[in-house]
């Protein structure tokens, strides 16, 4: 197949959890749903690109990499729920500094290659369930200090109707 043939890919850059924070994320996020997000597809994305062809994902990966950044520590310290999607999310009360640089680092690099990010203000979270009805979760949070050494790209994959994302690329913090 010519590259031009390729079928787009729905890709999205994000945080992706290490293990133990997954399985802290996993454990809320079935507190709070009957149906919640399968724990192997937690995330917090930064940037969501949409349907890229094989040109554009390579500018991107490679403007990205130029990127350096120091870790970071997010602490998700609250619920909520958006009532229209039917989204219940975790979400920081502080935005961490080197999280927001890593949002301009990352906005600025993808407009080279001519992105246009979402006009609406980006709000860090973790979905936790989709579609739910029942606004309300009272759990009492355990510690959530989620150490970010990584952004990647994603790719969003419908797999027998379920939801699923690869990932397409990693890029590691201090490097
Ligand atoms: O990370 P969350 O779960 O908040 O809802 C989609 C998911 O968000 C969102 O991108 C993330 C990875 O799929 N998404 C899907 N379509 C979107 C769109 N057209 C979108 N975000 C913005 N615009």
């Amino acid at each position: 197949m010519n590259e031009s043939a390729a079928p787009a890919r729905r890709l999205f850059f994000a945080l992706w959890p290490d293990a133990p924070t997954r399985a802290r994320l996993a454990a809320v996020a079935r507190r709070c749903s009957q149906h919640p997000v399968a724990a192997e597809n937690l995330h917090m994305t930064l940037y969501f690109l949409g349907a890229c062809g094989a040109a554009q994902e390579r500018c991107y990966s490679n403007v990205v990499s130029r990127i350096k950044f120091e870790p970071f520590e997010i602490n998700l310290n609250y619920i909520d729920f958006w009532a229209r999607p039917q989204v219940r999310w975790l979400g920081a009360r502080v935005v961490p500094p080197g999280l927001t640089a890593l949002m301009e680092a990352l906005g600025a690099a993808l407009a080279t290659c001519g992105y246009q990010p979402d006009k609406r203000d980006w709000v860090p979270h973790v979905t936790l369930s989709r579609k739910d009805k029942n606004p309300h979760c009272e759990t009492d949070l355990p510690k959530l200090e989620w150490d970010v050494r990584e952004f990647v790209l994603a790719e969003s994959v419908r797999l027998d109707g379920d939801l699923r994302y690869r990932l397409r690329g990693r890029w590691p913090a201090g490097v």
